[in-house]
């Protein structure tokens, strides 16, 4: 038997060694033992190493809804499932009960299914945090369409990207949505973006800001009337454990956006039994993820892991600083939330503010702090933990990606120990292990690249439309290691601190950028040459970008100011604002290897000012450029 609540170390540290002595017997007991299948699996775990083919529970059938709403109505129907905190507080909020959600999900799944979506097609959602979001979100699994949520911070080519690499026919948006003081017009990015997307028959749009939109004949219809006529009863699909259940892109180090695919059974098991232990959820807690859902976090923190517990789960459309930098712990004492977790870059963005801020608010509900996306500083993980944890309340810092679909490590709260700054310890079933650059395993304390041996319920199981690409990104020097991209460092009694991406991913305000893709929107530009963006050290956004561009013709300062601002316009419209550079400087020449290689670690030294630790530069082709560009970049 495996227990799915640890409560204690020694449940910890028996479920890890039986994980790891059998992880096939320990999932397979918890899968059986705490979730409706409709038909049992035959294959536990199954794992083709030549081709990256990887399946957990294979055989088995079962509607993720039915575990993360029908099976809780008898008991909870009537208890919260999603919590509304609107941006504006002046406007009410909503509770939604288990029973509501589930009523509501079944109108939701009879529009898609009246507009003509069947199982396996895929919709793209595009919305705002707004409760639609999760309802639509929930509809696609019922009726086993691949949902495709982009986050609504993007471009309308980046949109448009998205769409077409997994030929939606169907978007879900809303007229536009509220930020802060801000209002972001999504339906006309989704009208700039579907003139590229032949594909796409119908947008169903959601009234939220109530503003006057163009609606297009014969393609876009209201949601309301819709859902409003549609029965609230909807048989459940049936899906096979690998179907799969959603498309989410990460951006990659090179090329296009990666849509990574999760599936149906595994992802349940295992972001229901991290939430559970991560976050030691107890029943009638109130728990907020302060991530979108736009992310793998509010996908798996926000809707399936906590719903799959019969969790309350909150939702809050708005920003950390509206109306001002209180809003956060205004909301906590307000829900008297329990478990709070969000991302370094708003801590230290809190952090700069005064504790005036945080004072006049009642915290002692909190129980948990989490924190994911990017490497905790020290100075952030002591602000968290001092002036929101009031020094008692435990920190779990919290290492996953996109493609592991849930935490891979992290401490549990109150049960294993907390060390600022490191991840600390493997979740069940997780073997993380270290490699030089030659893929010689590293054994006790070191550092190294960060790979996990064996493949867990819910690693991704391809990149969508491109099989090749996803076993050399993740399996690229050996077939039974997953590579992770990010480099870890480990103590003596086997904690494990991230020490940040080994690739040319910059990880900015949490949000995974590709330099590629900006080098291309950059490179658009008429009087381009050719560019290199680096990440460079920032106080709240963790990184920030600076690009390095050579123009085709001599710079002269006017076309530099004009330049900036034309650069910096062009990026946003082809990826969005969240890739903008903080700075940049016009150069000469790039430094590159007598191959033609950028060599950017040169210019991360110049961005970060360690120009006295440039190391070997005795490859390259034209050295004399890096003076010159020491030299502009002190101006
Ligand atoms: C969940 C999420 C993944 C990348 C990952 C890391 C970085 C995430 C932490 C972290 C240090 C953490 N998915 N990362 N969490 N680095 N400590 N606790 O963020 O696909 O968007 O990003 O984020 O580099 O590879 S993601």
């Amino acid at each position: 038997m495996s227990t799915y609540h640890l409560k204690n170390s020694d449940d910890y540290q028996t479920a890890y060694q039986n994980s790891i002595n059998d992880p096939i017997d320990f999932w397979a007991n918890i899968a059986k033992n705490n979730f409706d299948w409709h038909k049992p699996w035959d294959t536990v775990f199954d794992w083709h190493q030549d081709t990256a083919k990887i399946q957990w529970f294979k055989g088995g059938r079962l509607n993720i809804t039915e575990n993360l709403l029908d099976r809780h109505l008898a008991q909870r129907g009537q208890s919260t499932a999603l919590i509304f905190e609107p941006n504006d507080p002046s406007e009410p909020h909503e509770c939604i009960t288990y029973q509501a959600l589930y009523l509501r999900v079944n109108k939701m799944a009879n529009v898609l299914k009246s507009q003509g979506v069947k199982k396996g097609d895929r919709v793209c959602i595009y919305l705002p945090m707004i409760p639609e979001l999760a309802i639509s979100v929930l509809a696609c699994a019922k009726i086993g369409a691949v949902h495709s949520v982009v986050f609504g911070g993007f471009s309308a080519t980046a949109l448009a990207t998205r769409i077409n690499d997994c030929d939606c026919r169907l978007v879900i948006t809303s007229d536009g949505g509220f930020r802060g003081a801000k209002i972001i017009d999504l339906k006309d990015i989704v009208d700039e973006a579907l003139e590229a997307c032949p594909g796409v028959a119908t947008v169903l749009v959601v009234e939220r800001i109530k503003t006057k939109i163009r609606m297009k004949e014969g393609r876009d219809q209201w949601l309301a009337p819709l859902f409003n006529a549609a029965s609230d009863q909807c048989q459940a699909t049936s899906m096979e454990a690998e179907d799969p259940l959603f498309i989410l892109y990460t951006s990659g180090s090179t090329g296009k956006p990666k849509g990574m695919v999760h599936s149906c059974g595994g992802y349940m098991v295992y972001t229901a039994y991290t939430f559970k232990n991560v976050f030691q959820y107890q029943p009638d807690d109130v728990y907020w993820c302060t991530a979108d859902i736009g992310w793998i976090t509010g996908h798996s923190y926000i809707i399936y892991g906590p719903l799959a517990n019969g969790a309350t789960s909150l939702m809050f459309e708005g920003v950390p600083s509206y109306p001002d930098f209180g809003r956060f712990w205004a909301i906590i004492q307000k829900h008297k939330v329990h478990q709070f977790y969000t991302a370094p870059t708003a801590i230290r963005a809190l952090a700069k503010e005064s504790l005036d801020f945080v004072r006049p608010y009642d915290l002692s509900s909190l129980k948990v702090l989490g924190s994911v996306g990017e490497p905790i500083n020290e100075e952030a993980w002591q602000w968290y933990s001092d002036h929101i944890g009031k020094g008692t309340t435990p920190v779990v810092d919290t290492w996953w990606q996109t493609e592991t679909g849930g935490i891979m490590i992290a401490p549990l709260p109150g049960i294993t120990k907390t060390i600022p700054t490191y991840a600390t310890l493997p979740m069940p079933g997780i073997e993380p292990v270290l490699l030089d650059e030659n893929g010689h395993l590293l054994e006790g304390a070191t550092q190294g690249f960060l790979y996990i041996k064996h493949p867990w319920p819910s690693i991704a199981r391809t990149i969508w439309g491109d099989h090749d690409r996803y076993k050399a990104t993740y399996f690229p020097k050996f077939k039974d290691k997953y590579m992770t991209g990010d480099g870890a460092l480990r103590d003596a009694a086997g904690n494990y601190r991230i020490t940040g991406r080994t690739d040319d991913v910059i990880i900015v305000s949490g949000h995974n950028l590709g330099t590629a893709p900006i080098e291309d929107a950059i490179n658009e530009h008429p009087l381009v040459a050719e560019s290199a963006i680096v990440g460079q050290p920032h106080q709240i956004k963790g990184n920030s970008l600076f690009g390095f561009i050579t123009l085709k013709d001599e710079p002269t300062p006017e076309t530099e100011a004009v330049l900036h601002k034309a650069i910096n316009e062009l990026i946003t419209k082809r990826i969005g604002a969240i890739a903008k550079l903080n700075e940049m400087i016009f150069c000469p020449g790039l430094p590159k290897t007598r191959s033609g290689k950028i060599m950017r670690r040169i210019l991360r030294n110049i961005a970060n000012g360690t120009t006295d630790q440039l190391g070997d530069t005795s490859t390259l082709l034209n050295p004399e450029v890096v003076d010159q560009i020491i030299r502009l970049a002190k101006k």
